[in-house]
């Protein structure tokens, strides 16, 4: 089982060498591919730095901030095209442990997505403000309800997936740029009946760097769930007339 890790960075200068040095420890069988968005405070410059580069560690640099949906879907490409088994994706802060990567990778033998969740017994989030939990809860709330999802953590970016997962999911194909990313997965993974096992998570805020949550991308994700609810109902609404003009044809 060949593994990799990909990680995407905007402004991670701070805490990126830690991070790779943490991954190398947790799982040093893994790869792991860290997709920068050309920082301009240098983050890919320390990577390509680190003594792994070369080696278990690789970078792909593109052109400028286009979002982390759109980093992912590169990041994914480039594993899918070097044969990987087991792609694994997590935030550059440090807030998705790299100590749990093992029993995410492990969840694959009996589920096709794992999960690193916040939401289930045993999880948590760390050194959270008030304010940050409830934006977090209600938007997990938010999609669940409106999507119809059983996963717990449904806006989770910490994940592992089989080779096999990712193609069947499309991933390659989704639309969202933003975070909405994470939630549009979830979603085409129950809609093709994909298989997801959640493991408990501390997520702890981050201590270095500054968060790229904005707005823009909050609106996205609430918007992209109604679009994609809507898109299902319509489906629906239609088959009968489609299966009627079958019959009379
Ligand atoms: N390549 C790339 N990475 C991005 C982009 N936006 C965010 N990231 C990375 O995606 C990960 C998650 O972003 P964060 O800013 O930590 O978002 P968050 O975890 O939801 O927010 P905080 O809890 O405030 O940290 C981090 O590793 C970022 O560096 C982007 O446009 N391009
Ligand atoms: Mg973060």
């Amino acid at each position: 089982m060949n593994a990799v890790v990909v990680i995407p960075t905007y402004d991670e200068a701070d805490g990126i060498e830690i991070m790779l040095d943490a991954v190398r420890r947790a799982q040093p069988s893994a790869d792991i591919l860290v997709v920068d968005d050309n920082s301009p405070d240098g983050t890919a410059a320390l990577v390509a730095g680190h003594p792994d580069f070369g080696y278990r560690v690789s970078l792909l640099s593109r052109d400028g901030k286009n979002g982390l949906g759109a980093a992912y879907r590169a990041g994914f490409a480039w594993a899918l095209e070097r044969g990987y088994d087991v792609i694994v994706q997590m935030d550059a802060d440090l807030s998705h442990p790299p100590v749990k990567i093992p029993e995410l990778i492990a969840a694959l033998d009996r589920s096709d997505v794992a999960i690193g969740s916040r939401y289930v017994e045993g999880g948590g989030v760390s050194n959270w403000s008030v304010s940050r939990r409830f934006i977090s809860w209600a938007g997990n709330t938010y999609v669940r309800t409106v999507l119809g999802l059983t996963v717990r953590d449904a806006t989770a970016g910490f994940r592992a997936f089989r080779r096999e997962s990712l193609l069947r999911l499309g991933v390659l194909d989704s639309q969202s740029n933003g975070y909405s990313f994470q939630i549009e997965n979830t979603w085409r993974a129950g809609q093709l009946g994909l298989t997801t096992i959640e493991v408990p998570i501390t997520f702890t805020d981050r201590t270095t760097g500054r968060s790229k949550m904005s707005a823009g991308i909050v609106r996205e994700a609430l918007a992209l769930a109604l679009v994609w609810r809507w898109r299902q109902i319509r489906s629906h609404l239609y088959r009968p007339s489609r299966q009627r003009a079958d019959v009379t044809a």
